[in-house]
Formats: structure tokens, C-alpha cells, sequence
């Protein structure tokens, strides 16, 4: 669909009579279509187009064939007039490329078919929670945040609260009709007394359902927000004021002013079980009493900046830079043998369990792969159980979860019973123990007994158990170099006496493997080559 085309984002009376107060439209009976008198742009019924779609919608809305004339939206609906507000605000501004959209569970669901602009679309309610990752992360772009009154004012109230708590610089439009529009029509916290609705049949009673909630003041209790604002879509002028609003915040957010937020009165004229022109009537005539139109909050916050840490790049917190002499991150990726691998290391809290997981993903990741570490654990702080799944892999990780490892690391007895059996067929199990439990009934996979709690402690500390287990599994599974794991030690630990011991117990786990190899225990599992 060409741009100028005249298709209608909502309600095409109230576009038509927004066109009105634009410029009026212009019959050119005596000219041809598209003459150069007309401009070259003259519509096919002979009136020359003077107010054509904002460029910041998508020339075509990608819906079933036959449904390609219209939205998806009802007629009547306000979120259409919203839209197009919004979309011709970022176009005056100039701020269509730098703007992300974060469309919201509701009958807006869909607003990504029609903004061309950066679309994300989230879970109910948790819109300003992820604008304000993305602002976080982006502070250059503008960041939208588009709900309507159940997802705002009912599942989101904890987002949009802490949102607006703290002052991100976020901008956020509150579509607010009164009722749950997708869902078909129950009560929203903004429903009006008396309204009626599916799950308030008689109408709302404040004894059983409490009050409307007043989104807009209860925002403006709060000291950072920068600007909040409800307007309505009850008729032109008060559209305007909408439009004017919408400018505004976004404006606020474009200048780094702080939080802005704009509720808009709209109608639902489907619920409602109105025509579009008598709902319309109903924002003004029993909406606005309740909700009345205001400008609640427009300064800028006086936010103290104390002593903020200094910003670093994630690297750097994680200390992952690379230094001088380490080996080649690039040459290293191509040797891995394995496309992926998944690690289950299972023992008591106070085991070094996690500890060992999240010193393999710090070797993962210097020797260039993919990583994720994903612990579990009890309340108890020491001596309860605890495991941690790890995964390494070559391509990016779909979920951190490992439901069937292919290497179980088992640090204590109750582990090696209760996780045994999910081992992956052709993988293998690394026990710390001497001997297996006399009763325990093996699973067909590989099975090593290592007696790690003694080595480590013939070495000076029963704690280095887990980096004799370490050792163990690279030399068992070669899936990372023991030069990393040895650099990672001396990044990660301190005291020189424990690194000491550490050193000693890879290299003994390691040594214990390869005597084992030479008997004939050994083997690898399936997921190498
Ligand atoms: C976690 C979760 N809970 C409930 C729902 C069901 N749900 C979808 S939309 C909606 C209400 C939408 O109402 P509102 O936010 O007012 O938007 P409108 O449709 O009126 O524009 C609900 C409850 C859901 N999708 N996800
Ligand atoms: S149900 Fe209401 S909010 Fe949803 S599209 Fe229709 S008019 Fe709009």
C-alpha cells in the first residue's frame, strides 16, 4: 500500500476531522488527476491529497489477504488515534530511527505491525520494566512504553510504579479504557463505579472491588517523574490537547529530562456496546468526572548524583579481557572438538560445586565459546545440596537447563543417586569417591571413581576435591585446555598457599585419568568426535 494512501488508524471520523483542522481538503473537478496544477498528487477520486499517512507507520500492515483494506482494531477504537499521534509526533521530531517500541499485552499487542521503528514486544505488564533495560542500555534511543489499564494498572503495578520511582528516562503512554479490551471485557482497576463489566456484573462496587485506580495522581506522589499528564479522546479539542501531550513527553524523554507519562482517555467502543460516536461521549460524560484532565507533574527532577561508581565495560567487570601474552582466543575456538557440551557438577554446599561450574564458564569464555551456568540450590547455606548445570558450546545456548547431562560430576553419594540416571546415553559420570556405593546399581554410561576428597587432602586442603574433579574431567573429556584452566586459577585465586594447592590438585586429578587410560577405564563421551 502506497504511502498516501488514506487508511485509517482508528476511528475515520475523528482522522477526518483532525485532517479538517490541518488544512482543508481541496476538490479539483477542473483538473486532471495527478496534473502538475494538482501538485502530482491528486487521489484517484479527484481530491488532492493534502494529509497522508505519517511515514513512521509501515507502508503495508501484513495481515491476511483479506483483511489488507483495514487494522485489526475495531472501529471507533482510540489505540488507532493514539498511534497515529504518536507516529506523526516521532516524525516531527525527527525521531523515528532512534525509536524503540515496547508494545504491551492487550488489544495493542500488534503495535509492532504498524510502527517502523525498533519493536519489541513483551510479556503483560512488564513493559517498563524492559524499556527500562533497553533505555539502560541504549540511552541514546527514544524508548516507548505502550500499555493499556489492565496491563499498566492491574499485572503491572509493580513495573510502572518502580519505573516511575526511579526516574527512568523512559516515555510512557497509558491507553486507559476502563475495562480489559482483548480478554473481551472484564474489570480494570480503572473501571468505573457503577461500570459494568464481565466479572462485575452488577457493576462495580467499591465495598467488593474497591475504587478506580488513579494512575496518573498515584504517579505524581512520586519525586522523580519529569512530566505526567492524562488527556482524552472525547473530541477534537481534547484531542489536540492528546497530541500536544504525546509531543511533549516524548520531547522530555528526547532532552534526558526524566520519566514522562501520559494517560489517555479512550475509548472502547466494542466492549462498551456503543457506536463509535456515542462512546466517544461516554470518555467525556463519565470518564472525565472520574479522571479528570490535568497536567499533574511538568519539571524537571532534581536528582542528586552522589558517588556513583564508575561505568566499565562488562569485560572489565568480569574481567575477561584478554592479556598480553594469553593464548589466541580465535585459534582456540576452531579446536574444540564438540559442538556442545552439558555439565551436570552436583555435590553438598561448601564443595566448591558452584564454584567449579562457574570456573569452567570463565574458561568457556576465553577460549572463545558460548557459556551459561545455571545453579540450584537449597536454603540452607552449608551442607545442603546444590548443583549447577554448565553448558559450553560452539553456538549460542537456547537454554541454560541441562535435563540430560552429558558429563555428571558427582561430589557426593545422594548426587550420584539421584542424577546417575538422567546421564545422556554415551556419556559419562565422574564420582568422587574410591569405589562406587556397594548397593548403587549403575546406569550404562562410563562411570570413574575418583577418590578426589583424598587426594586433595593428602595435598593440604579436602576443599581442592572440586579442582581435582576439574582436572579429572579435562583430561577425561578434553573440552578445555588445562593452560586455561591454570590461568584462570591464577586470575581467580588469591592466596598464593591455596593457589599453590590448587595447581597440585588439577595436575593430580589429570595425572589420576590418564593412569586410569592406561588400564583401559577411559573413554569419551558421544558428543566429541
Ligand atoms: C500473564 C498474563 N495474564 C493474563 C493474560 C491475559 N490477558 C491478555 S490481554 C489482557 C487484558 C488487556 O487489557 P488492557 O491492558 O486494558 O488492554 P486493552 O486490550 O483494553 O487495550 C489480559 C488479562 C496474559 N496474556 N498474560
Ligand atoms: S476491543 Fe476495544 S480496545 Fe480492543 S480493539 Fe476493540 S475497541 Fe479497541
Amino acid at each position: 500500500m502506497a504511502k498516501e494512501s488514506v487508511i485509517s488508524v482508528g476511528d475515520p471520523e475523528v482522522k477526518a476531522e483532525v485532517k479538517s483542522e490541518v488544512k482543508p481538503e481541496v476538490k479539483l473537478e477542473d483538473k486532471p488527476e495527478g496534473s502538475p496544477e494538482a501538485g502530482g498528487n491528486v487521489s484517484n477520486n479527484g481530491y488532492e491529497l493534502i494529509h497522508s499517512k505519517s511515514p513512521v507507520f509501515f507502508d503495508l500492515y501484513e495481515r491476511k489477504a483479506e483483511l489488507q483494506h483495514q487494522t485489526h482494531y475495531c472501529p471507533g477504537c482510540g489505540h488507532g488515534v493514539v498511534h497515529k499521534l504518536i507516529a506523526e509526533a516521532l516524525q516531527d521530531l525527527g525521531l523515528q530511527e532512534k525509536t524503540i517500541f515496547v508494545s504491551p499485552v492487550g488489544c495493542s499487542v500488534f503495535a509492532y505491525y504498524y510502527f517502523d521503528v525498533g519493536n519489541v514486544q513483551v510479556a503483560h505488564g512488564r513493559a517498563p520494566a524492559a524499556a527500562t533495560g533497553i533505555k539502560r542500555s541504549c540511552p541514546d534511543k527514544i524508548v516507548i512504553s505502550y500499555q493499556g489499564d489492565g496491563d499498566l494498572a492491574a499485572i503491572g503495578t509493580a513495573e510502572i510504579v518502580h519505573a516511575a520511582n526511579r526516574g527512568e528516562k523512559i516515555t510512557v503512554f497509558f491507553v486507559n479504557n476502563g475495562i480489559y479490551g482483548m480478554t473481551g471485557g472484564q474489570m480494570a482497576p480503572t473501571t468505573l463505579v457503577g461500570q459494568k463489566s464481565t466479572t462485575s456484573p452488577w457493576g462495580r462496587r467499591p465495598a467488593n472491588e474497591g475504587f478506580p485506580m488513579h494512575m496518573a495522581e498515584l504517579l505524581a506522589t512520586l519525586e522523580a517523574p519529569a512530566y505526567i499528564e492524562r488527556v482524552a479522546l472525547s473530541d477534537n479539542k481534547n484531542i489536540m490537547k492528546a497530541r500536544r501531550a504525546i509531543r511533549k513527553a516524548l520531547e522530555i524523554q528526547r532532552d534526558g529530562a526524566g520519566f514522562s507519562f501520559v494517560e489517555i482517555l479512550s475509548p472502547c467502543p466494542t466492549i462498551w456496546g456503543k457506536d463509535p460516536v456515542e462512546a466517544r461521549r461516554w470518555v467525556l460524560e463519565k470518564m472525565m468526572p472520574t479522571f479528570p484532565l490535568n497536567v499533574f507533574r511538568d519539571r524537571r527532577p532534581v536528582i542528586p548524583v552522589g558517588n556513583e561508581p564508575p561505568q566499565r565495560p562488562v569485560a572489565d567487570v568480569l574481567e575477561i579481557t584478554p592479556k598480553a601474552g594469553a593464548h589466541d582466543t580465535s585459534k582456540r575456538k576452531l579446536a574444540h572438538r564438540f559442538k556442545d557440551v552439558k555439565l551436570k557438577i552436583a555435590g553438598f554446599g561448601g564443595q566448591g560445586v558452584l564454584l567449579l561450574g562457574q570456573l569452567l564458564i570463565e574458561m568457556g569464555m576465553r577460549e572463545g565459546l558460548e557459556v551459561s551456568w545455571l545453579p540450584s540450590y537449597g536454603p540452607e547455606m552449608r551442607s545442603g545440596s546444590a548443583h549447577c548445570d554448565v553448558c559450553l558450546a560452539k553456538e549460542r545456548i537456547g537454554s541454560p537447563l541441562v535435563s540430560h547431562p552429558d558429563v555428571l560430576v558427582a561430589m557426593n553419594e545422594y548426587s550420584l543417586r539421584k542424577f546417575a540416571r538422567e546421564v545422556a546415553s554415551g556419556g559419562s559420570i565422574l564420582y568422587n569417591g574410591a569405589s562406587l556405593p556397594a548397593d548403587f546399581n549403575a546406569p550404562e554410561v562410563e562411570v570413574v571413581c575418583i577418590p578426589a576428597a583424598e587426594i586433595a587432602d593428602k595435598l593440604g586442603s579436602a576443599k581442592a576435591a572440586n579442582i581435582v574433579m576439574m582436572g579429572a574431567l579435562l583430561e577425561e573429556t578434553e573440552c578445555l585446555a588445562p593452560g586455561t584452566a591454570l590461568s584462570v586459577l591464577e586470575d581467580k585465586v588469591k592466596k598464593l598457599d591455596l593457589l599453590e594447592i590448587d595447581r597440585k590438585a588439577l595436575a593430580a586429578g589429570r595425572l589420576f585419568i590418564d593412569e586410569q587410560a592406561h588400564i583401559g577405564a577411559v573413554s569419551q563421551p558421544d558428543g566429541f568426535a
